[in-house]
């Protein structure tokens, strides 16, 4: 019917298998969350969020956990979905979790580059961008992690749409990234903004786009050393902590900066498991073990927030 009236366009791809994982969660724990559709990528794929929330009223203080927004960080993904699981099959015997989502929703977006993922599924396991069209050029996609609206265009982003860190035409230009900026816009009480990468063992909070000191970063710090601790506390995997800019290069257009320069004071990124063995190539038995430390250091900054 729908190739009839010729609108297969329409129909949106669902070839992504972690999305039938987040609608088992879901149906496993109808009480505790929901998936909710926040828009679509560039090739029509559906942008997925788990709502994780036991409270009324619909914009509750909120956390946002960001994963996949570089395609070929698997571990990101990975992660994030397993998070998920945790934060569901935990929630009777971890009262922390109760505690948290007594005061918050947490919002979970496990694949923010859907068409980047299934392009590293597929045909290049390394492709870091979106997959959007260039006009002008036959180099394909932005870096999404460029294309936020700060300081746009600045320092450690490149004007070149062949380069792996293309800012893109304008900030939001990226569908991916437009998508969750009006979510979170539009819901106006987020506290929390984290967002995980790989690899390298950091945990860095504002800013990238300048070596300038964030107004809250000593707290911040203070929050990111504890959080690195009790993830270290699993099995000795040791962080780095500091501000992106010094840590691990200058970047402008990244999502935290954005977030914490529009009011999400608690914005950090993680960049996951090794430090160059393997790379974006970890092996599978590193992922419920880094998903399992990462936990900690995840539950360590929402208690945070949580109380604060
Ligand atoms: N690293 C991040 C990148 O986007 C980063 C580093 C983190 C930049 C936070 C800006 C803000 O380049 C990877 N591996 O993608
Ligand atoms: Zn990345």
């Amino acid at each position: 019917f729908l190739r009839s009236q010729g609108l297969e366009y329409a129909v949106a791809i669902e070839d992504l298998q972690i999305y039938h994982e987040m609608d088992n969660i879901a149906a496993d724990f109808p009480d505790l969350v929901r998936r909710v559709k926040i828009g679509h990528s560039f090739e029509n794929r559906p942008m997925y969020v788990l709502k994780f929330s036991t409270g009324k009223g619909a914009r509750r203080p909120a956390i946002w956990l960001n994963a996949g927004i570089h395609s070929r960080e698997w571990i990101s993904q990975a992660t994030a979905i397993w998070t998920a699981r945790k934060i569901v099959s935990d929630y009777q015997r971890d009262p922390a979790i109760a505690s948290i989502l007594e005061k918050m929703d947490i919002f979970l977006l496990p694949v923010a580059n859907p068409d980047g993922y299934v392009y590293t599924q597929t045909q290049n396991r390394l492709w870091r961008k979106t997959r959007s069209l260039n006009p002008g050029s036959s180099c394909i996609g932005a870096d999404p992690n460029r294309n936020w609206n700060a300081s746009f265009a600045g320092k450690g982003a490149s004007d070149n749409p062949c380069s792996e860190v293309y800012h893109g035409p304008h900030a939001n230009s990226e569908v991916e990234v437009k998508s969750v900026v009006d979510f979170i816009q539009k819901h106006g009480n987020f506290k929390c903004f984290i967002d995980l990468h790989s690899y390298s063992q950091l945990l860095m909070y504002p800013y990238g786009y300048s070596a300038k000191k964030a107004p809250d970063a000593k707290e911040l710090d203070k929050v990111a050393r504890r959080a690195a601790k009790a993830l270290a506390s699993v099995s000795g995997t040791e962080y780095q902590v500091g501000p992106t800019c010094t840590t691990v290069y200058p970047a402008s257009g990244s999502s935290i900066d954005w977030a914490y320069d529009n009011g999400i004071k608690f914005a950090f990124t993680f960049e996951l498991r090794d430090t160059g063995t393997y790379g974006f190539l970890l092996p599978a038995n590193q992922i419920i073990p880094t998903a399992e430390e990462t936990w900690l250091g995840l539950k360590t900054i929402m208690e945070h927030v949580r109380d604060n």
